[in-house]
Order: structure tokens, then sequence, then C-alpha cells
């Protein structure tokens, strides 16, 4: 018999007086009854003693989900490119983003958005041949949920491995060209390009130690369809076959 699964899903902000709420932390898990606890705890843990500041609200929701609907792929491969400078990690990016089929319009409102942002809590969809925003979330933009290794993946360390089940369940998507990531963190300088053919490829240093803006940008087909793909993010239950 398949055994029920849970979605756990943290999500933590700051009262700030510029920013009315600052993004804190938010992070996104799939276990089943008896990991509910120690899921719990490592998302409340994540969102405590956070770089970004010290949490004024904690929200963790936990939500059955039918094992029969779990969509179970493969990791994105991994590599490495590190840069002598953040504008040549720029350029490297934008030349894999480039060579992807992403604009140069698109291309420097993602950077323009990503080096200008501090308090965005999800993604951004960009088409990516007009570069015009095509979800309408604001600041919030779209989480991607219902994410998980399938196991344990002790090879990785936790924003790593994170980082790269979000991206592979990014990639999975038909609509999906490419997306551009880095943290918000002001103490993590590394970020990602990653698409299904290239995989996910780390780029450090995207931006400079002590910066808080950040986020992360989809750049999709032109005949997108929009509903369904925001769906798939936010919905539908994926996890990825560990090792
Ligand atoms: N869905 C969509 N967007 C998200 C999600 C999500 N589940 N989680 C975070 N974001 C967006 C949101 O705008 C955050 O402000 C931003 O991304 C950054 O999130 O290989 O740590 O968790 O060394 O700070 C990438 C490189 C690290 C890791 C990314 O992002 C590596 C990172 P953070
Ligand atoms: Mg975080
Ligand atoms: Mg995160
Ligand atoms: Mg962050």
């Amino acid at each position: 018999m398949l055994k029920t699964c849970y979605s756990i899903r943290m999500r933590a902000a700051e009262r700030s007086p510029e920013l009315g709420e600052k993004h804190i932390s938010g992070g996104e898990r799939i276990g089943s009854k008896s990991q509910i606890e120690p899921i719990v705890k490592q998302l409340l843990n994540k969102a405590s003693n956070h770089s970004r500041g010290d949490a004024d609200f904690i929200q963790i929701t936990i939500e059955k989900i039918a094992r029969d609907q779990i969509q179970y792929i493969p990791p994105l491969e991994i590599t490495t490119v590190e840069a002598a400078s953040i504008e040549m990690a720029h350029s490297e990016a934008r030349k894999i983003l480039t060579s992807l089929g992403v604009s140069e319009h698109a291309l420097n409102v993602a950077f323009h958005q990503l080096s200008s942002n501090q308090n965005l809590r999800g993604a951004i969809i960009l088409n990516s041949k007009t570069g015009l925003r095509l979800d309408n979330r604001g600041q919030k933009g779209v989480r991607v949920s219902r994410i998980d290794w399938q196991d344990a993946n002790g090879d990785l360390n936790e924003r790593v491995r994170e980082a790269l089940a979000l991206a592979s369940k990014v990639a999975n998507s038909p609509f999906t060209i490419a997306e551009l990531c880095w943290s918000d963190d002001p103490d993590y300088v590394t970020g990602y390009v990653s698409n299904r053919a290239i995989g996910y490829v780390r780029i450090t240093p995207l931006k400079r130690e002590g910066c808080e803006s950040g986020g992360r940008i989809y750049f999709v087909l032109d005949e997108v369809e929009l509903e369904s793909f925001i769906d798939y993010l936010e919905s539908v239950p994926v996890l990825i076959r560990g090792d």
C-alpha cells in the first residue's frame, strides 16, 4: 500500500520599518508522517540565526499529499565555474543564457531584478524573448513547492541540495528555457544558471559579500501556458532521485 506523504513548508519574516515585511527565509520539504517532526525542526533551525535577520514571524504549513501523484525525476548534473571577478561571473552567466536562447533584453531585465531586489520571496517568470514579466505576484513571486529528495543526499551540503532540487524541478518543465539564481543572503555569493541540457552550472562570485539582493528568474518559452506552468511549480509533488 502507498504511504501518505506530507508537504512541509516554512517561511520566516521580520518587521521592517522600510519594507513593512522583510523576507528572511523559506524552505520546502516532503516527508512521511514519522519525518514531519525532524523536518519541522530542521526548517525552524533554518529560519533562526539567519544572516538576513531575526524572524518576528515563522509560519509552518503541513499538508497531506497523495503518494500516487508524486513525480520522480533525476537531479541535474553539477559543474562549477570560478570567475576572477563579479563582472566576469556575470558575463559567463550571460554567455551561457544567450546560448540557450535568452534575448539580450531579457538578460538585462533579469540582472537588473536580481541586483536591485532585496525582498523577493519567490521567483520572477520572464518571457525569454521579450523580457516581459509574466507572473503578477510582485514581491511574493512564484514559490516552487512540494519538492524534496527521495533519499537524504549526504554528499551535498544543505544549501546546494535544496537549490539543486528546486532547479531540477524547474528544468523538468517543457516551458522552461533556463534559470538564473543567486541568494539574497548577504554571506553567500555563489549562484547558478541551469537548464535540462547544460545541467546545474554553479558560478561564483555573482555578487559582493554583504549584499542582500538576489532571487530567481525563470526564463520561459514565448508559447508558455502560464497557469499550467505555475501550477506545476507550486503544486505538483516532485521527488528527486538520489545518487
Ligand atoms: N521557489 C522560488 N523561488 C525561490 C524559492 C522557491 N522555493 N526559494 C527561494 N527562492 C528565491 C527567493 O526570491 C529568494 O529570495 C531567492 O530565491 C534566494 O533564495 O550551488 O541560497 O535560499 O552553491 O537565499 C544557490 C547556489 C544558492 C547554491 C541559492 O537561495 C550552490 C540560495 P536562497
Ligand atoms: Mg534561505
Ligand atoms: Mg531557500
Ligand atoms: Mg535567502
